[in-house]
């Protein structure tokens, strides 16, 4: 039987058919949607400062990369992006739209540090967060993000933090669904310090997902209209590395166990992984899971974007270079989805950049 939530949503054909859109084979999503703080971190590497207009000026050279729709289905935007304008006066959602490339936009506003959780994190957005769906849904944005981020160490993620940031994953979810965005479900569990191995990366992984897909089936979100981003299962950063072969297994394996196959993709975030190592990874899935119910794919910010933005260096003259860089690492990856990349890399000498980033809000 139906939930009446299901019953009574007029957006489901629209909030399925966006998923399944997002998710076909051969594309990925640009994640693009850096909160200021993190912004200003990126811009500073190149000697700009965190003002609108670079950040504008960095988001227009990225969404009008002529033929990104060959493999980039959805693009995520901040807030600000949603509703600015290029520098010729076009919505960014409609230089995305005439692409037909489906935008989306981070609705979460930032981490929290939980009192007295020794640094665990929360989520913060939920407050008024339905009527913000609304306006987004009216400027264009068809899909919305919500980041959730756990630590692996000795006594974390706690099953405080696992509770908590799985119950505001779904009722974020719900609230979107209510109001036509399709959610992604992001739980970044950290590439972090510590040399814990995969096997327990994988074990905590678990865990964190069993919680959000308990928590999603509890506030009635429909999974055929939702879509999972969730990161690689990786061993600490001061562990021995582990060949990609492991890693895929490893994945395979704890999304098997805890994602339901009603959910039409698994969009994976980059998470510090160098560029190379995130295309190598997603291309090994591919072997190894040939016949998994999801499609396995890509939902990266750094690694599409690190040598995209030092290629540019907010100089006009390189937004060609840039774009073409750009063009480049989505196909890489949109082949590698297919299971089909066996090229030289675009950013073959592109490095690690965990410690991640953690925004908090103020
Ligand atoms: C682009 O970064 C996104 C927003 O992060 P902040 O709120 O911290 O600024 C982030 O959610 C991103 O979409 C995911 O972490 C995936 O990015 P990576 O770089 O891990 O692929």
């Amino acid at each position: 039987m139906l939930s009446p939530f299901e019953m009574e949503n007029p957006f489901l054909p629209e909030l399925c058919k966006t998923a399944r859109f997002v998710a076909r084979r051969g594309h990925g999503i640009l994640a693009a949607d850096e909160s200021s703080p993190t912004a200003g971190k990126r811009l500073m590497t190149i000697g700009l400062e965190n003002s609108e207009s670079n950040r504008r000026q960095y988001r227009e050279m990225l969404c009008t990369t002529p033929g990104l729709c060959k493999y980039i289905s959805g693009v995520i935007m901040s807030p600000e992006t949603l509703f600015q304008t290029t520098s010729d006066g076009r919505r960014f959602v409609d230089v995305l739209v005439e692409q037909g490339i489906v935008p989306g936009v981070k609705v979460d506003t930032g981490l929290c540090v939980m009192p007295g959780s020794g640094g665990e994190t929360a989520t913060q957005g939920l407050d008024g967060l339905g009527e913000r769906c609304r306006a987004y849904y009216a400027e264009g944005a068809r899909f919305a993000k919500w980041r959730a981020v756990f630590k692996i160490s000795a006594t974390t993620p706690s099953e405080r933090a696992m509770v908590e940031n799985a119950q505001a994953l779904a009722r974020y979810a719900s609230i979107c669904q209510e109001h036509g965005l399709c959610p992604i479900i992001e739980p970044e569990v950290t590439l972090g310090p510590g040399d814990y191995s995969i096997g327990k990366a994988a074990h905590l992984t678990e865990r964190v997902l069993s919680h959000v897909y308990r928590a999603l089936n509890m506030h009635d979100v429909v999974l055929e209209a939702t879509l999972l981003k969730p990161s690689m299962v990786l061993p600490g950063l001061d562990a021995l590395t582990v060949p990609k072969e492991e890693v895929a297994e490893h994945t395979l394996r704890t999304l098997m166990r805890t994602v339901p196959p009603a959910v039409p993709g698994i969009l994976f975030l980059s998470g510090g992984m160098s560029a190379q190592e995130a295309t190598n990874n997603l291309q090994q899935l591919q072997r190894i899971a040939r016949n998994a119910p999801w499609t396995l794919s890509f939902s990266f910010g750094r690694a599409l974007l690190e040598s995209v933005l030092t290629t540019w260096g907010g100089q006009p003259a390189n937004v060609k270079a840039a774009q073409h860089l750009l063009l480049e690492l989505a196909r890489v990856n949109g082949e590698a989805q297919l299971g089909i990349w066996n090229e030289e890399h675009p950013a073959a000498n592109s490095t690690r950049t965990a410690l991640p980033k953690l925004s908090y809000s103020s």
